[in-house]
């Protein structure tokens, strides 16, 4: 269906992405209602008091009398009252089977556990830098939907599997599933199905961009790439040259940047760029764009972001960490002078913390845990202790601060047990970094 006017439509959640659908239905003279399963929505102040809502449960009447359900990314099809009207033949759609069906500009579209905000907001940066207007949105934040009035030359979309268990009609231009590490255990069966909806994304696209060093990562039989290139350390078509103990971005033969001459630091990092100049290649970005971007681009707040300096010790807001993949990235490879406080806690999703064992137990490491997973994650290292908050934690461990000591936020949770967002977590590290008093 791509002709709205006049049919029944129900948007399900009222959030970001379910007010952007209402915005485009309603302009499409869609017949919209709308339904959120929490009593008060996000976004009921902003929804026209005109169109109907329900909120506090799923209205199976209203779902079955639909001719399509928008479902908002937040809620599963897994729902029993989603599955009665999947039975009974009503379409079941997201934001982004919308914006897929309307685009008419080149898509690249990104997922992965972890990296995805990162390499969206880079390869947004190297179109933007090789003169094209380029629409930035999904996961990252922005409702795709909100872009299709912009009037741009490329789309960039960062998407998660949530978004991609209900896309159909997406035709990236270049598409990439950066690595697959566990993830929001609490709403698929096992890490396959997490992968399956992952892999959504390769589907008609022009080139898969794979990781070499991640097989999950890689196409099944079912999608259908024209072209696949990989980006790994080595062995593959986008890869890191080392040559005097220095080491360079390559795309196949051709030297692109030294590592040191990019602001992105870490392995993961270079892994990061790898990807981002292989979507922008496919994508047909110049060079001098792609150049610029990665010679300029500094990286993303809350992503082991050094929040503040005092008496010697580093303070690293790294609360974008949300699951343990992004967690043992934060701690693979990190040197420290003196001692690490590592904070780490909230909602684990159902996540396994067992990696993290033999990263944290060393002597020059202490693990102070807090939020709905902390008792868990307490349990791993010898050396830590168990608080409510974080805010605790910090005033427990701030007097034994040494200098050549760093304070890492690398949660591997996610905040919505205790705060509102990762921002919002990130924020409170930074203001308690700063309230660090002089020794
Ligand atoms: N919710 C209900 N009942 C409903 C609908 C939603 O309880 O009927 C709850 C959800 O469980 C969730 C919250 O409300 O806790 C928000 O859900 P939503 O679908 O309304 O979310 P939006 O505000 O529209 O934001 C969504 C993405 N959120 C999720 O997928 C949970 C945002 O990604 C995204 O930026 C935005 O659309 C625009 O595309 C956030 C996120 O946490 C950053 N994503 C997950 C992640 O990155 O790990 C996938
Ligand atoms: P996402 O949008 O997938 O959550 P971000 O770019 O926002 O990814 O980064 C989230 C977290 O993952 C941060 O802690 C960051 O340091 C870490 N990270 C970024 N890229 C990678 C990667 N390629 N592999 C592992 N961790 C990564």
């Amino acid at each position: 269906m791509k002709d709205y006017q006049g049919k029944n439509i129900t948007v399900i959640g009222l959030g970001k992405t379910g007010l952007s659908c209402v915005d485009f239905l309603t302009a499409k003279k869609a017949n919209v209602r709308v339904i959120d399963t929490r009593k008060i929505p996000a976004g009921a102040e902003q929804l026209d008091k005109s169109i109907p809502l329900h909120t506090g449960s799923l209205n199976q009447q209203w779902l079955l009398e639909s001719d399509m359900i928008v479902i908002s990314p937040g809620l599963s099809v897994k729902t029993a009252e989603i599955q009665t009207a999947l039975s009974a033949g009503v379409e079941v759609v997201g934001d982004i089977e919308l914006f897929c069906r309307e685009a008419a500009k080149p898509v690249i579209a990104i997922t992965g556990s972890n990296g995805k905000s990162t390499v969206t907001a880079l390869v947004t940066e190297m179109g933007k830098a090789a003169g094209l207007s380029v629409g930035m949105g999904g996961n990252i934040g922005i409702p795709a939907l909100s872009l299709l009035n912009e009037n741009h030359d490329l789309y960039v979309l960062e998407l998660s599997s949530f978004q991609l268990e209900t896309t159909y009609s997406l035709k990236a231009t270049a598409a990439t599933v950066l690595n697959v590490t566990e993830d929001h255990m609490n709403r698929y069966a096992d890490l396959e199905e997490y992968r399956q909806a992952k892999l959504n994304i390769y589907h008609h696209c022009q080139t898969a961009v794979i990781n070499g060093e991640d097989p999950l990562t890689k196409e099944d039989d079912k999608q259908s790439a024209q072209q696949q290139v990989s980006f790994a350390e080595n062995n593959a078509d986008y890869w890191l040259k080392t040559e005097n103990g220095k080491k360079y971005l390559m795309a196949k033969d051709e030297l692109i940047l030294a590592c040191d001459e990019i602001k992105l630091t870490g392995r993961h990092n270079h892994m990061n760029a790898l990807a981002a100049i292989a979507l922008a290649q496919a994508a047909g970005i110049k060079n001098s764009g792609i150049l610029t971007a990665l010679r300029t681009f500094p990286g993303l707040a809350h992503r082991f972001q050094l929040a503040h300096m005092a008496n010697g010790v580093r303070w690293v807001n790294d609360s974008k960490a949300t699951n343990v993949g992004s967690t043992v990235a934060a701690l693979t490879g990190l040197h420290i002078e003196g001692k690490l406080h590592l904070l780490l806690g909230g909602d684990g999703k159902g996540a396994d913390f067992s990696e993290l064992e033999k990263l944290i137990n060393k002597p020059e490491i202490f693990c102070y845990c807090f939020g709905q997973d902390g008792a868990h994650l307490a349990k791993l290292s010898s050396q830590s202790q168990l608080f409510n908050t974080m805010e605790q934690a910090i005033e427990t461990l701030r007097p034994t601060l040494k200098p050549g000591d760093m304070v890492l936020l690398s949660p591997a949770c996610a905040s919505l047990d205790q705060f509102a967002s990762f921002e919002k977590r990130g924020e409170e590290f930074t203001r308690l970094a700063k309230l660090s008093v002089a020794q």
